[in-house]
């Protein structure tokens, strides 16, 4: 269950956290689709409870199964669906079955779903406390995997997923999207649940739905959350037979080179020799929702250069699923989404230029990213080939001879005659400009008889990528 099923011509992933069912659908038409992309990451769609000052991360407590949140109804998820689709752009639900919410008084859900937290009781499951790892333990020890698995992470009340009415409950929930017309799955805190309960869950579900363009005994793709940068005692190997994993060391080896602690020269082994999943297991990403508040070792729109050089190099290299993150503007932790005074989501705006307003940062909609997304496309099938470096932090490489890419990350300019293997011609640099009506409104490169080219980038530059491929010839 690692096919993603993207639709032909379409490749990466993108997060759009928070957004509204309405909005993604018309996103998928207007944008998401035309531009290749393969596939939304949406917020978790289960009703979730209701905490006072509406921060994100309410939607990681579950309060029922009904599909009532802040993003939309059942009806509007399902239309969302649908024209995703139909616009070539597949659904990945992000699904939160390890726990239900922490204690809360008079717990009340965003579809009007109440539970007795501190009792364990759950009607709109209906779950009760013998459904629960109960009593309570808390997640304290790492090193033993009792303990992360059977015990509650952050007070979030436990689910007992060996149980077999919380598998079929935990079935149900996953059956009715797939019904729906979802592709997959984002399996929140996989770790924190036993590999053989979730093989067990997996293997019950559905083939992907026949009316939704996919192939018959199609299997929903499912990528569980392992978080194992090492030194635990559970490990992302035990995940990765039965469905993709994600591979949190990616962004974090990345944004640490970028920072300047690694010369990005040594990323010319990039994959399984770094002690990287298989790269058909591996759900790659520079930030996700988590680490871009909560880790400042990790890249984020906040450094935009910088960050925009990590993106262009995950979705110019082969290794991996790739998924680009798309948020909004935060100051704090726990700061909201964009809303209004009561608490509903607000719909990004989008500006002349193509990017976002309303509070929402839209990355996936900054030039420099969903042209590499068309790399990615161009270059589908391809290796990496032809790496060179300066034996720092200047490095280039082709796909095939349908793209090339070169990055500085050194403090003084690349100015270098390089071997590009792309047909000779002339070419946009798609990091720096657009190919609009035949021409090109950022840097042009000249690809010579012998497939060199003089590739610059400056310091002083906006950007630190120079990105051309055969679909953006001049
Ligand atoms: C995840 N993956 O395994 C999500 O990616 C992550 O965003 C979730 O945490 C977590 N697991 C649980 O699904 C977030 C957030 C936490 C927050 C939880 C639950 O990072 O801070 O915890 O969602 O909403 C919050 C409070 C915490 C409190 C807890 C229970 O921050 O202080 O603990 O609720 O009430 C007493
Ligand atoms: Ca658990």
């Amino acid at each position: 269950q690692k096919e993603l099923h993207y639709v032909p011509g379409h490749d990466g992933m993108v997060h759009l956290f928070e957004w509204k069912w309405h909005d993604i659908a018309d996103e998928c038409e207007r944008f998401l689709g035309p531009m290749g992309f393969g596939g939304v990451q949406v917020s978790p769609i289960q009703e979730n409870v209701i905490v006072g000052s509406r921060p994100w991360w309410e939607r990681y407590q579950p309060i029922s199964y009904k599909w009532y949140t802040r993003s939309g109804t059942p009806d509007e998820f399902r239309e969302m669906v649908r024209r995703c689709n139909n616009a070539g752009v597949r659904i990945y639900v992000d699904v939160v079955f390890n726990h239900m919410t922490g204690d809360h008084d008079n717990a009340k859900g965003t579809g009007g779903t109440t539970a007795d937290t501190h009792g364990f009781s759950y009607p709109g499951v209906p779950y009760s406390q013998y459904d629960f790892h109960y009593p309570p333990c808390a997640i304290n020890n790492y090193q033993d995997p009792a303990n992360v698995r059977n015990c509650e992470l952050v007070g979030l009340h436990d689910l007992d997923q060996s149980k077999e009415y919380v598998r079929e409950k935990i079935v149900n929930f996953l059956n009715e999207a797939v019904d729906a017309g979802v592709a997959g799955f984002r399996v929140d805190a996989a770790k924190h649940m036993w590999p053989e309960d979730l093989k067990t869950i997996f293997s019950r579900l559905k083939n992907l739905n026949p009316e939704h363009h996919f192939p018959s005994d199609a299997r929903p793709y499912i990528v569980q959350e392992v978080i194992d940068y090492g030194g635990e005692a559970i490990s992302k190997y035990e995940y990765n037979s039965f469905g993709a994993v994600t591979e949190f060391r990616y962004g974090m080896e990345i944004s640490n080179s970028l920072n300047g602690n690694n010369p990005l020269k040594w990323f010319v082994n990039w994959g399984e020799a770094w002690g990287l999943l298989p790269s058909q297991d591996a759900l790659v990403f520079i930030d996700n929702h988590d680490t871009q508040r909560g880790n400042p070792n990790i890249l984020t729109y906040k450094s935009s250069k910088l960050y925009k050089m990590a993106v262009a190099f995950m979705l110019a290299h082969p290794y991996g699923t790739a998924r680009i993150m798309s948020s909004f503007k935060f100051d704090t932790f726990d700061a909201n989404p964009p809303q209004d005074s009561v608490g509903n989501l607000l719909s990004p705006t989008i500006n002349p230029d193509d990017t976002c307003g309303n509070g929402w940062v839209c990355e996936h909609r900054w030039r420099q990213i969903y042209n590499m997304v068309r790399f990615r496309n161009a270059a589908n099938n391809t290796d990496v080939n032809n790496w060179w470096d300066n034996g720092q932090n200047q490095i280039a490489f082709c796909r095939g001879n349908a793209g090339f890419i070169a990055i500085n990350g050194d403090k003084y300019d690349l100015k270098q005659t390089l071997f590009t293997c792309v047909e000779p011609g002339t070419y946009c640099d798609v990091i720096s400009g657009n190919l609009e009506n035949n021409k090109c409104t950022g840097k042009v490169v000249t690809v010579d008889q012998d497939r060199k080219a003089y590739i610059e980038i400056p310091l002083n530059q906006e950007d630190g990528v120079l990105a051309i491929h055969r679909g953006a010839k001049v």
